[in-house]
């Protein structure tokens, strides 16, 4: 099976050792440079999100406009044109309780005008079941949106699955996939796949850099934004389209 298919048969992708052990060590040394360890404690039981993180680093912004993890994104949404949508550090410390709750990024995303986003998320250090991994719902992508719009709405993710029809929830178990991660390895989630992650009880960090892809394709839709001011920080050429000097296009097919 290509990873295509699999992608569109599954809603997610992992690609093994995608990001050399040399570039995994630069990484989280950046990383590390921008939210130092000692500063975990200040974020209590949240799990230490830095969004646009790539801001901070030249390093980190290599990553986040890396062409070929575009080129795998691209390849998976049958895109033909992948623009940067965000860029965030996600960091569960050793034994700590933040966890995610199911949700679809969806949720989260909704002006744009159909589901055509796909996360993809870097491991620097591993992520086990013990270190609180991505957990998903194998093939959700194809149980459509659930519940409300909540872009910019909301301070962290909602529990998604008590909205899911009874039909839909009943198959919840029986879907669940852990995807355990070693370093340097790439998970790749549509936007309508549900996911969640557990808390981190092993003795390390669980240290990720998640990039959100877009199909350049996908117009804005403004009246899913919160506010009409809102629309200032998603210009648009006179099609709608994302502008390509705000969220830089990655990835073009051949
Ligand atoms: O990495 C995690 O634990 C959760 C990630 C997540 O929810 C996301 O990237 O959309």
């Amino acid at each position: 099976m290509t990873a295509r298919d699999h992608f569109a048969e599954h809603g997610w992708l992992v690609v093994r050792a995608a990001v050399t052990a040399t570039r995994v060590a630069e990484l989280e040394h950046a990383l590390d440079a921008v939210i130092p360890e000692l500063s975990y404690p200040s974020w209590g039981d949240r799990v230490v999100e830095v969004a646009s993180i790539a801001r901070a680093s030249d390093q980190l912004t290599r990553h986040a406009h890396d062409g070929a993890i575009a080129a795998i994104a691209g390849d998976a949404l049958g895109a033909s044109r992948i623009q940067l949508l965000q860029d965030t550090a996600m960091v569960k410390p050793a034994a700590h309780a933040g966890c995610v709750a199911w949700h679809q990024d969806y949720t989260y995303l909704g002006y744009l005008d159909r589901p055509a986003v796909i996360t993809a998320r870097l491991a620097l250090t591993p992520c086990t079941i013990a270190s609180g991994c991505l957990r998903l719902l194998d093939g959700s992508h194809r149980w459509d949106h659930v519940g409300d719009n909540l872009a910019f709405r909301r301070g962290s993710v909602e529990d998604a699955l008590d909205a899911l029809p009874a039909e839909l929830r009943a198959r919840v178990p029986a879907a669940e996939v852990t995807l355990e991660l070693a370093p340097g390895d790439v998970s790749f989630h549509h936007c309508l796949t549900f996911h969640a992650s557990d808390a981190n009880t092993s003795a390390r960090p669980r240290k990720t850099l998640v990039v959100r892809l877009f199909d350049a394709a996908c117009r804005l839709a403004p009246s899913r934004l919160p506010s009409p001011e809102a629309a200032a920080y998603f210009p648009t050429d006179a099609d709608g389209h994302l502008d390509g000097a705000a969220f830089p296009v990655l990835w073009s097919a051949g």
